[in-house]
């Protein structure tokens, strides 16, 4: 079944110019980029990316690490599709702890344990449809996306926005 998966490139990974490495990585699945975008991680957005985990002792950590505090202020977010998005997705990327992570894994291979207890682990995917489905819709406009992945409305809107000048 095709399945659509958000990747987060975090910020350990972009300070230390894994991008070439992970995207190589990710390109073995054969998946299609389908959303692309750089992010400078805003506090509210890390609190929703991360809501299921706030009340872990490690949340704070967490946030301060996707916002870029320790490394770039900034995430890669990628939107992946195709046949079992998903599972391929993570099983390139490993397991959450790194060093239980396959050492040939991304994780395996880039990510650390900090002093302070938090996984720094390079990248992000998705762990099942209904998280991508939030996380996606969390990351992307539709506009943003090049195919239609979920049902959208036509809206009006008034929020003033900044243009080039
Ligand atoms: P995954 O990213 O593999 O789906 P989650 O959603 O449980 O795992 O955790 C999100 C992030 O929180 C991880 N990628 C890692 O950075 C951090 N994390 C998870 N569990 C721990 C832990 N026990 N101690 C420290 N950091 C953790």
């Amino acid at each position: 079944m095709n399945q659509a998966t958000l990747v987060l490139i975090k910020p350990d990974g972009l300070k230390k110019s894994l991008t070439g490495n992970i995207l190589t990585r990710l390109s073995e699945t054969k998946l299609d980029i389908v959303g692309a975008r750089i992010v400078k991680v805003s506090r509210e957005l890390a609190e929703k990316h991360y809501a299921m985990l706030k009340d872990k002792p490690f949340f704070e950590e967490l946030l301060k690490y996707l916002m870029g505090e320790y490394h770039k202020k900034k995430v890669m977010a990628l939107v992946y599709y195709g046949e079992d998005a998903i599972q391929k997705v993570r099983n390139i990327c490993g397991s959450t702890n790194p060093e239980e992570a396959d050492p040939v894994s991304i994780r395996g291979a880039y990510g650390r344990i900090t002093t302070k207890g938090v996984y720094e682990n390079a990248i992000h995917a998705s762990a099942n449809p209904e998280e991508s489905e939030r996380e996606i819709k969390l990351w992307f406009t539709p506009e943003e996306v090049i195919l239609e992945l979920y049902p959208t409305k036509a809206a009006k809107k008034s929020v003033e926005a900044r243009i080039w000048a």
